[in-house]
C-alpha cells in the first residue's frame, strides 16, 4: 500500500490540494477550488470582499473553512484513497488573521489579508515604540509593514476595542485551517510567525516589546510558536481520513514554496518574474536588512529565508515595451542588438512607487540614455531590475550559486540571459504553479518520518519533486560587463531616491 501525504494551500483566490506518493516520487493527485466560483454566496471578487476603501482588503474566514470541507468531498468523489494518507500539512497566504472567541466561534466576521494596506499609522506607532526601522528589523526580521499581522491587530484593537477584548485566540490563515484539521487550537510555525512583526526572529519566541507596542493582553491571545515539523496530533475524524493520520502544523505560502522549489542549501535562490518581481532564498544564518526593505522568515528546515519584493516587475517591462510600440519579440530583439552593460546607460524604471529600493514618488530617470533609442531603453529596464536585485539582496551575505526562475516572464530567455550575466550565476527555469501545496506535502512527509523515528535529510525529501525544467539552464556569458555598471547604478539610485 502506497504511503500518501497531503499538502493543502489556502491562497488568496483558491484552495489547492496535492497528494504525493512519496516512495514513488510522484504527484498522485492535484485539484484546486476557486473561492469565487465554488462558494459564490460569500460574494468575493478574486477571494476578497469588495470594500469602499481601496486600502481595506478582507476575506471571510468561514469561506476558507467551507472550502476545506468541499475539497475533502471532492477528493472522495474523485476516488482519492483518503485512508492511505498518513500525514497532512498545509500552506496559507501569509499575514492574514482570524479572531476567535473562547468557544471557537468567530469574534470578527472578516479577516484582514496580506493585500490590506490600511494600517500606516499603526506601523508608525509600533516602529517608533521599538526604536525605528533598523531596530524593528533587528527585532522581528522586518520593518513594520501594513500587511503584517501586528499592525492589523493594533488597528482592530483601536477601532473595535470590545470585539478585541472578546477575542480569546488570534490565528493566522495557516493556523486557523490547521486547527480545523486537527480539531483543536493549532500552534504557529516559525515561518508564518515571522510574518507578524511580533516574533523575535533570532530566539523564535514572541517578542515582549513588540507585543506591548501592538495591543494589550496579546500574549494570552497568541498560540505557541513551534518548528515547521511539529505534529499537532491525529487528524479530526470529520474529514474521512484515517484516524491515525497525523496533522502537522501549517506554514505560510512563501516558506512552503521554499521547500516546493527545493531551496534547501545556501546559495539556492528563486526569482519570480510576475507583475511584481520577488527574490527569495534560503539562509543558514539569520541576517536582517537594516534598511527594512527585505524580510526574513523562518524556513521549514529550521533555518531562515529571505523575501524581497520589487513592485515594478512585469509592470515596468511592459510599460517600456509599449512606450516603443514593440511586442515581446521586438523587445527581445532590441536587447540582443545592444551590448551587455548598455554602454553605461542607466534607467530607473519606477513607474509605480517602488518597495525596493523604497521610493515613494513614482518616476522614470535616465542617465547617459537617449530616450529615443528604443533598443537601449529595452535593455536598460531589464538590466536595472537585475542590478536592483543584486544590490538589494547583498544584506543576506550569500552569493547565489543557482537561480531558479519562475513566473510569467521566466519563459523569456533573453531576460534570463541578462539575469544570469548581472547576477553572475546560472539560471534555470522551474514550474511552480503548485509550489506551496507541494512544499506542504513534502513538509508532511518530513514531519512524519521524523515523528516515527526515521528522519530523512531535506535533500532526500525533495529529490525527484523539485527538478528544474530539463535543458533550461542558462549560463552567464558577460558578467564582467556589470562590475563597474552596478556601482554607477547604485550612485544613480542614491541620487534619485
Ligand atoms: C508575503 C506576502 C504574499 C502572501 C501571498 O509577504 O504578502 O506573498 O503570502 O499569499
Amino acid at each position: 500500500m502506497a504511503q500518501l501525504f497531503l499538502g493543502l494551500d489556502s491562497s488568496t483566490q483558491s484552495l489547492s490540494a496535492i497528494v504525493i506518493d512519496f516512495a514513488a516520487r510522484r504527484i498522485a493527485y492535484e485539484a484546486s477550488l476557486n473561492f469565487d466560483q465554488a462558494l459564490p454566496h460569500y460574494r468575493t471578487v478574486n477571494g476578497v470582499l469588495p470594500h469602499p476603501d481601496p486600502l481595506v482588503k478582507h476575506s471571510p474566514p468561514q469561506m476558507w473553512a467551507e472550502a476545506l470541507d468541499l475539497m475533502f468531498a471532492k477528493m472522495k468523489k474523485d476516488g482519492v484513497p483518503l485512508r492511505d494518507i498518513v500525514a497532512v500539512s498545509g500552506s496559507g497566504q501569509q499575514h492574514g488573521s482570524v479572531y476567535l472567541k473562547a468557544d471557537g466561534r468567530l469574534a470578527r466576521q472578516t479577516s484582514p489579508i496580506w493585500m490590506d494596506s490600511s494600517t500606516s499609522s499603526e506601523c508608525e506607532e509600533i516602529r517608533q515604540a521599538l526604536g525605528g526601522i533598523a531596530a524593528m528589523a533587528e527585532a522581528t526580521g522586518s520593518d513594520a509593514y501594513e500587511r503584517f499581522t501586528g499592525p492589523q491587530i493594533r488597528k482592530f484593537y483601536k477601532t473595535e476595542p470590545s470585539a478585541y477584548a472578546a477575542t480569546a485566540h488570534i490565528a493566522l490563515v495557516s493556523s486557523y485551517l490547521a486547527g480545523l484539521l486537527a480539531g483543536k487550537i493549532a500552534p504557529l510555525d516559525h515561518g508564518d510567525g515571522a510574518g507578524m512583526n511580533l516574533m523575535d526572529i533570532r530566539r523564535k519566541q514572541w517578542h515582549p516589546a513588540a507585543l506591548a507596542a501592538t495591543a494589550p493582553d496579546l500574549a494570552q491571545k497568541l498560540p505557541p510558536l513551534v518548528p515547521a515539523w511539529h505534529v499537532i496530533g491525529p487528524v479530526s475524524r470529520r474529514f474521512g481520513l484515517n484516524e491515525n493520520a497525523l496533522a502537522l502544523v501549517w506554514s505560510g505560502d512563501n516558506p512552503c514554496s521554499v521547500i516546493g522549489l527545493g531551496l534547501i542549501r545556501p546559495g539556492l535562490v528563486a526569482i519570480s518574474l510576475g507583475t511584481s518581481d520577488t527574490y527569495f532564498g534560503y539562509m543558514q544564518e539569520c541576517r536582517v536588512d537594516t534598511h527594512g526593505e527585505g524580510h526574513v522568515f523562518g524556513a521549514p528546515t529550521g533555518d531562515y529565508m529571505s523575501l524581497i519584493c520589487f513592485k515594478n516587475g512585469s509592470l515596468a517591462r511592459e510599460k517600456v515595451r509599449d512606450l516603443y510600440g514593440l511586442d515581446w519579440a521586438g523587445f527581445n530583439q532590441a536587447i540582443t542588438r545592444t551590448p551587455p552593460g548598455n554602454n553605461g546607460a542607466i534607467l530607473l524604471p519606477w513607474f509605480e512607487a517602488e518597495i525596493v529600493p523604497r521610493v515613494n514618488r513614482p518616476g522614470i530617470h535616465r542617465f547617459d540614455l537617449d530616450p529615443n533609442n528604443a533598443a537601449a531603453n529595452c535593455r536598460a529596464v531589464v538590466e536595472a531590475q537585475m542590478m536592483a536585485m543584486r544590490l538589494h539582496s547583498q544584506w543576506m551575505n550569500v552569493r547565489p550559486s543557482r537561480i531558479l526562475a519562475t513566473g510569467g516572464a521566466s519563459t523569456n530567455t533573453t531576460i534570463l540571459q541578462v539575469m544570469a550575466d548581472v547576477m553572475n550565476c546560472p539560471v534555470a527555469r522551474i514550474e511552480v504553479a503548485k509550489s506551496a501545496a507541494l512544499g506542504a506535502a513534502l513538509r508532511a512527509a518530513h514531519g512524519y518520518y521524523l515523528h516515527i523515528g526515521q528522519p530523512l535529510a531535506w535533500s532526500d525529501i525533495v529529490a525527484g519533486f523539485t527538478n528544474p525544467i530539463a535543458g533550461s539552464e542558462i549560463l552567464p556569458q558577460h558578467p564582467e560587463a556589470y562590475a563597474a555598471l552596478i556601482e554607477k547604478y547604485a550612485r544613480c539610485e542614491q541620487q534619485q531616491r
